[in-house]
């Protein structure tokens, strides 16, 4: 190297350094950092790999340090030094036999401590663990509650936003409709795939109250990256309080632009929406045949035939895996937590209608998909319908009436 460009090097170097801590120090406030484990088994994961990395970091300055300070000590001082062979230790037995034995007790160590502790997050959940089914779909997840235990998955059927009971444990079972997914919540515990055919037990807990962010960590598809995760941690109270509002049967709706939504959700979503309890609206003035379920057509357009639930949708966040807020984000609507949407005032306030809309008006644009993607009805996701301004309107009326 010339001096030039030695020292032109070594200016650089503070500002390197700069860089470099300036980086290390932006995931201060990141939503998904493994690091700030905010439940037992994520705990148990912080305390393996923290005294591992630190083994590791003293391996990588001793090993980084030892090369750099023999380069420097045993460097070439004059043109004699250029033609002399440094002394050969090639085979030399102690040396040798140090070298490998060291590595393989570490690692036979870290091994043990590794495989102990898969075993131990392997574990049965606690009897009174909430049972979720967890079902990846491009580009969603929904979740299913069994909350008696009788092995049915279909108390609850929702989507995007996961609420729990803070401090009990939720025995998740993760599964997939269509292509390999993975479920991670990187706060909460690792991460699990979702595979087609099989079923991957997961168990979450988190110590407190609050939201917990996570996202697919497979790729699954063009719209892979928008395919997020949120963990709504709430107490016990607002828990049973969620879970049987969850269950209250579908109320129709009385104003009357949300009627004529109603009809034409009717008419064009339920080939794949599903909405728990929903009566065909052209049935319901005959008092006779409004207890009857609607009759969902053949489910024709979607592969995986399924597409969120959306019985008390506006009892969400979020909405499109978890992609849009359907809550807006200001402190005053999160503080209404699960129950923003119960008054026609706290949907005034706090509904997000400007995306809900613009969903409603092209879906496969609000995912980011270019026009070609989406060519066809058979394309995965929601195609975009060409709705005419009035008919959104009325769609939204009626979606605001699902509380
Ligand atoms: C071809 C199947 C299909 C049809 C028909 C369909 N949707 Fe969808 N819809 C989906 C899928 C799939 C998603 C989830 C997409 C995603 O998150 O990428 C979705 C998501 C939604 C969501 C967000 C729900 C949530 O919790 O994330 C709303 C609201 C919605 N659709 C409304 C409608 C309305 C209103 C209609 C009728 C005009 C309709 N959909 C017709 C497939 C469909
Ligand atoms: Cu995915």
């Amino acid at each position: 190297m010339t001096g030039g460009a030695r020292s032109r090097l070594l200016k650089l170097a503070p500002a390197l350094g700069a860089v470099m801590l300036f980086a290390a120090s932006c995931a201060s406030d990141a939503p998904q950092d493994t690091l700030k484990p905010e439940g037992p088994a994520a705990q148990k994961i912080d305390n393996l790999i923290k005294p591992i990395f630190g083994i590791a970091g003293v391996v990588m300055v001793l090993v980084l340090g030892g090369a750099l300070f023999i380069a420097w000590k045993f460097r070439a001082r004059d043109d004699d030094d250029f033609n002399e062979m440094p002394k050969q230790i090639h085979g030399h037995f102690k040396a040798e036999i140090g070298w490998t034995i060291a590595p393989a007790l570490l690692l036979a160590v870290i091994g043990a401590f590794t495989v102990n502790l898969i075993f131990d997050l392997a574990q049965k959940p606690e009897k009174d663990a909430v049972q979720v089914e967890v079902y990846g779909q491009q580009w969603w997840w929904e979740y299913r509650y069994d909350l008696n235990g009788d092995g049915d998955y279909t108390d609850i059927i929702t989507a995007n936003d996961l609420v729990i009971p803070a401090g009990r444990e939720v025995a998740l079972k993760i599964k997939s409709r269509d292509v390999i997914h993975s479920w991670w919540s990187p706060r909460l515990n690792g991460k699990k795939d979702a595979v087609p055919g099989r079923v991957h037990p997961l168990t979450i807990e988190a110590d407190d109250p609050g939201e917990y962010i996570g996202q697919c960590t497979e790729f699954c598809g063009l719209s892979h990256a928008e395919m997020r995760i949120k963990v709504v941690a709430v107490t016990e109270d607002e828990f049973s309080a969620w879970t049987e509002h969850q269950q209250q049967p579908f109320e129709k709706p009385t104003d009357e632009a949300a009627i004529n939504g109603w009809g034409s959700f009717a008419g064009q979503c339920t080939s794949c929406h599903e909405l728990t309890g929903m009566i065909d609206p052209s049935s319901a003035d005959d008092p006779s045949d409004a207890t009857d379920e609607f009759v969902f057509p053949q489910q024709k357009n979607q592969v995986s035939n399924a597409a969120p639930n959306l019985a008390h949708f506006m009892t969400r966040s979020t909405f499109a895996g978890a992609m849009y807020d359907l809550r807006k984000d200001t402190p005053e609507c999160t503080a209404l937590g699960t129950t923003w949407a119960s008054t026609d005032d706290g949907i005034e306030k706090c509904l997000n209608r400007t995306d809900l809309e613009a969903w409603l008006r092209d879906a496969p644009a609000m995912k980011h998909m270019a026009p070609g993607d989406v060519a066809s009805l058979n394309s995965r996701g929601m195609p975009n319908f060409d709705l005419s301004e009035d008919q959104i309107d009325d769609l939204v009326a009626f979606l605001t009436t699902l509380k």
